[in-house]
């Protein structure tokens, strides 16, 4: 993340990923304050085969976009809910990114974190049966749990 302040939002990704039994590590850091450690961090992702960053950032949100010109690991951006703008303008820095160094963007704030942590796992899912087997176990609780709400139509 960009700055400690984004952690609330992160926090999400990090529920999803324990639950998923998936590993992780959590660093703060900023294109902007830090650019040459987000730089060494970028080598260290990509000799360690991540399979993934998860990079959310917001305001003039470059923190995913500079990792995905440092890396060949995949980079998801999750644009945090900045408060001049509400996450438009981290939304609309991450997502514009010119033809050539792509970033998988997610929805603004929670739901955009979550979502980036469940398809980490799916790119995991598809050479890990374990974390396949987790995945579908995820989703199948989140069905069974509409189909359980009384007010459901189908009841
Ligand atoms: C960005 O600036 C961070 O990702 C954060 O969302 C935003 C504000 O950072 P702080 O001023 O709260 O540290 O780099």
């Amino acid at each position: 993340m960009g700055s400690r302040s984004d952690f609330a939002t992160v926090s999400g990704a990090l529920e999803v990923l324990q639950q998923l039994g998936v590993g992780y590590e959590v660093r703060v850091l900023s294109a902007h304050r830090t650019p040459q450690l987000l730089a060494s961090y970028a080598a260290r992702a990509e000799a360690l085969n991540f399979t993934a960053i998860i990079a959310a950032a917001g305001g003039a949100a470059h923190l995913p976009g500079m990792l995905a010109a440092f890396t060949r690991v995949p980079v998801l951006g999750v644009p945090v809910q900045s408060r001049a703008l509400s996450g438009q303008d981290s939304l609309l820095s991450i997502v514009q990114m010119p033809a050539g160094i792509p970033v998988a963007t997610f929805a603004i704030g929670e739901a955009g974190a979550r979502n980036a942590a469940l398809f980490a796992a799916a790119m995991l899912a598809t050479t890990d049966a374990a974390v396949r087997e987790r995945l579908d176990a995820f989703r199948a609780a989140q069905t069974q749990k509409v189909l359980d709400d009384p007010h459901f139509e189908g009841h």
